[in-house]
C-alpha cells in the first residue's frame, strides 16, 4: 500500500472503493505522451462519461507533483492534457521503474500501462482500460526493446482490455512474451483473432476467446480466485464499420516503423513507442487519431459493461 501522503485518491473513487462499486482505471500515458492535444483532452473525458454512464466509476491515474492522483478533477485534466500548462512542461511518461524517482522529485507524469496497473493493484482495482499495450518491438531480437507492459501483466493481477497492440510491434513476439509471462490473452467477441490496434485481426490467434461480458466476467473472477491471481489481457476488435479505414492506416504504420530505423529513432528506449504514435498521426492526416478514439471508446464501453458484471459476482 502508498503511504497516504503520496495517494491523493478523488471523493468518486474514494467512495467507490468504500462501497465495492465497479471501477474501471485509465491509464494516462495516453493523455501526455500519445494522443496530441486538445484530442487527448476530449477523449479522456469521453473515456470518463462512457464509463459513468454505465454506473461505474472512471479511475484516471496519474502523477503531479509527485503525488499519485486516483481520479482526477475535471481542472487536473485540463492541466494534464496541456503540454504548455505548468504542471505538464516536462512531463514524464511513468514506467514502473520511474514511479520513484517521479515520486521522490515530485514531478509530473502520465502513467503507462505498466505504471498504471502498478498503482491500480495496490487498491483492490481489478479492471483496467486502454487502448494498445505495449510490447515487443520489431528487431528487438537485437535492441531487446521489449516494453514493460508485458512483465506487468505477468506480476500484478489484473485484467486488461486493449485493442490488441499496434502493429510498430512484433506481434508474434508479443504473444510468446504474454505466453512467457502467464498471461491469459482472449479475445472478445465472436472471432478468435488477436486484435491489431487499427484492424481487427493481426494475422495472429489468441488462445482463449471470450463471447461476451458474461463470459469475460466469469474469466476474470476465475482468474483472481485462483491460489496466486492471474492477469487476463482482452483483445477487443476495433468496431466493424471502422475495419476498412483501420487497414489504410496500417499502410502508414508500416512506413513510419520504415523510417523509425532508417533515422534510428528504433534505438531510443522509451521514445520509440511516442515518436511513432506520432509519426503515424502525421502520415494519415488525423484518420488514425479518429480511429483511435473510437476504438478505445468501445474498449471503455466493454470494459465498464463487464465490471458491472465482475462486481455482481463479488455480492
Ligand atoms: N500504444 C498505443 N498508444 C499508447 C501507448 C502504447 O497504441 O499511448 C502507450 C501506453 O501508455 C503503453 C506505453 O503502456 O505506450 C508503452 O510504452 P513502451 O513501449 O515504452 O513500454
Ligand atoms: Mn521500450
Amino acid at each position: 500500500m502508498f503511504q497516504g501522503d503520496r495517494l491523493q485518491i478523488s471523493e468518486e473513487v474514494h467512495d467507490a472503493l468504500s462501497t465495492s462499486k465497479p471501477i474501471v482505471a485509465l491509464e494516462s500515458a495516453i493523455i501526455t505522451h500519445g494522443m496530441p492535444h486538445p484530442t487527448n483532452l476530449s477523449t479522456a473525458s469521453s473515456l470518463e462519461s462512457i464509463i459513468r454512464s454505465k454506473g461505474v466509476v472512471p479511475a484516471t491515474i496519474a502523477l503531479i507533483n509527485g503525488k499519485i492522483h486516483v481520479g482526477l478533477t475535471e481542472s487536473e485534466l485540463i492541466q494534464l492534457s496541456d503540454p504548455q500548462s505548468k504542471i505538464s512542461k516536462g512531463a514524464v511518461k511513468v514506467s514502473r521503474r520511474d514511479l520513484g524517482p517521479v515520486i521522490s522529485l515530485k514531478k509530473t507524469g502520465g502513467t503507462t500501462v505498466a505504471g498504471t496497473m502498478y498503482i491500480a493493484e495496490s487498491l483492490g482495482i481489478k479492471i483496467f482500460v486502454t487502448g494498445g499495450i505495449g510490447g515487443v518491438h520489431r528487431g528487438a531480437e537485437s535492441s531487446m526493446d521489449i516494453s514493460a507492459d508485458l512483465l506487468e501483466l505477468g506480476r500484478t493481477p489484473m485484467a486488461v482490455f486493449c485493442a490488441g497492440a499496434k502493429s510498430i510491434l512484433d506481434i508474434p513476439r508479443t504473444l510468446e512474451v504474454l505466453e512467457t509471462q502467464g498471461v491469459c490473452v482472449a479475445s472478445y467477441g465472436d472471432k478468435q483473432d488477436f486484435p491489431a490496434f487499427y484492424t481487427p485481426s493481426s494475422g495472429c490467434q489468441s488462445p482463449w476467446r471470450v463471447g461476451d461480458a458474461d463470459a469475460a466476467a466469469r474469466l476474470i473472477y476465475t482468474q483472481l480466485s485462483l491460489p496466486t491471481k492471474l492477469s487476463t489481457l482482452f483483445g477487443v476488435p476495433i468496431p466493424s464499420q471502422h475495419a476498412e479505414a483501420g487497414a489504410d492506416v496500417q499502410q502508414s504504420v508500416e512506413q513510419a516503423v520504415r523510417e523509425s530505423v532508417e533515422l534510428g529513432i528504433d534505438k531510443r528506449g522509451k521514445e520509440v513507442t511516442p515518436w511513432l504514435l506520432k509519426r503515424v498521426g502525421e502520415l494519415t492526416g488525423g484518420k488514425a487519431l479518429g480511429l483511435n478514439v473510437n476504438l478505445i471508446e468501445n474498449n471503455a464501453r466493454i470494459g465498464a459493461e463487464v465490471a458491472v458484471k465482475l462486481s455482481e459476482m463479488y455480492q
